[in-house]
């Protein structure tokens, strides 16, 4: 017996959906005046809004740290790469807009905690070497998912991916960089570049969401082509780049039970789960934190979006007359 297509409003066809579905067999980028089911529309809002929200609130623990940066070159790449985070949020932002949301809407659901943004970033950035292990780490397991994205089939997420992607790959190289440079330093420089890599490498693992079987969306992300790899798929894809990398930089994997199997993936221990949804939760980390600091943003914000409204209708009363 045919299961029934739980994901057919009731103003849909079965019909509908199957041209749809065939759309997507063929490779067909779905473009925003597109037709397209109503689960499709929400589920595309739910993921980029909170991906938009990442790349804002990412901007947050890396930013404390242009302040103190060591040395000028550091710095200037460290200010380009915080700008480009805040370019990401846009990008995506106007995606999501795309798709009928609307920024009051997206940016409301952020502060009143009904979208999420990623885990990683409600962990405090607490030495220098972390926004190096950041970079390294965060933004190659975003470039892994990212990449699979730019292939997704929604057109203008799709295409928002592919400039990211380019810029997250500076962001990957300066931190892999800075990190390889100073796990050859100085005794100091290791024990600094240690340390960030212990209390990074499994906040990165979990921001790549749970385990297949406890994912909710991949089910339906997948047959409508926007997540082309499941999330333990992107988090192999991940350990097996960067783990001989961390190593051969001569640091040591905070993973007792990480090995190589026969195939020569490196399998990871056992990821603690219930960190992952605490700090989800703002039970643990820095999520209150974060979110008053963006509240205080938007309200700072407020008279800007105000003049901008008055001129609006300004325009619109002279376009009138
Ligand atoms: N944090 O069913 P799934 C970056 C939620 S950008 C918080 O597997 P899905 C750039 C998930 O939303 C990093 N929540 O969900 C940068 C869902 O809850 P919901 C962000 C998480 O969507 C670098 C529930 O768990 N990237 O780093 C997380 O199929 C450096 C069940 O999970 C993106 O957003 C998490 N880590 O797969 C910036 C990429 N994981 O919504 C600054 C786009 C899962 O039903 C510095 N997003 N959840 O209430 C995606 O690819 C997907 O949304 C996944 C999750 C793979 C993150």
């Amino acid at each position: 017996m045919t299961q029934p297509n739980s994901h057919i409003a009731p103003n849909e066809t079965a019909a509908q959906h199957a041209a749809f579905e065939a759309r997507i067999e063929r490779g067909e980028k779905i473009e925003a005046g597109d037709w397209m089911p109503a689960e499709y529309r929400r589920q595309l809002i739910r993921m980029i809004s909170q991906h938009a929200h990442s790349e804002v609130v990412g901007m947050l623990p890396e930013g404390e740290w242009i302040a103190s940066a060591p040395t000028l070159k550091r710095k200037t790449i460290l200010m380009a790469k915080v700008q480009d985070e805040a370019g990401h949020g846009q990008y995506l932002y106007h995606a999501a807009e795309t798709l009928g949301a609307t920024r009051e809407g997206m940016i409301d659901a952020l502060l009143t905690r009904r979208a999420k943004y990623s885990s990683i970033f409600n962990y405090p950035t607490t030495s220098w070497a972390d926004v190096g292990m950041i970079g390294w780490l965060v933004d190659g397991a975003a470039i892994k998912n990212q990449t699979m994205l730019a292939g997704a089939s929604y057109g203008p997420y799709s295409r928002a991916m592919v400039r990211i992607c380019s810029e997250e790959t500076f962001h990957h190289k300066q931190g892999k960089e800075m990190i390889v440079a100073y796990a050859v330093g100085t005794p100091a420089q290791r024990e600094m570049a240690q340390d960030a890599l212990n209390r990074w490498w499994w906040p990165a693992l979990m921001m790549l969401g749970p385990h297949d079987a406890d994912s909710p969306n991949t089910g339906i992300m997948s047959k409508w082509g926007v997540k082309l790899k499941t999330n333990d798929e992107v988090r192999q894809e991940f350990i097996n780049e960067h783990a001989p990398e961390l190593l051969e930089a001569g640091l040591t994997i905070p993973d007792p039970d990480l090995h190589q199997d026969e195939q020569g993936n490196w399998k990871h221990g056992p990821i603690d789960w219930t960190e992952f949804w605490a700090v989800i939760k703002g039970e643990r980390g820095l999520g209150a934190e974060r979110l008053a600091t963006r509240q205080a943003a938007h309200d700072d914000g407020a008279w800007v979006r105000e003049a901008l409204q008055a001129y609006t209708d300004r325009q619109r009363a002279v376009a009138a007359d």
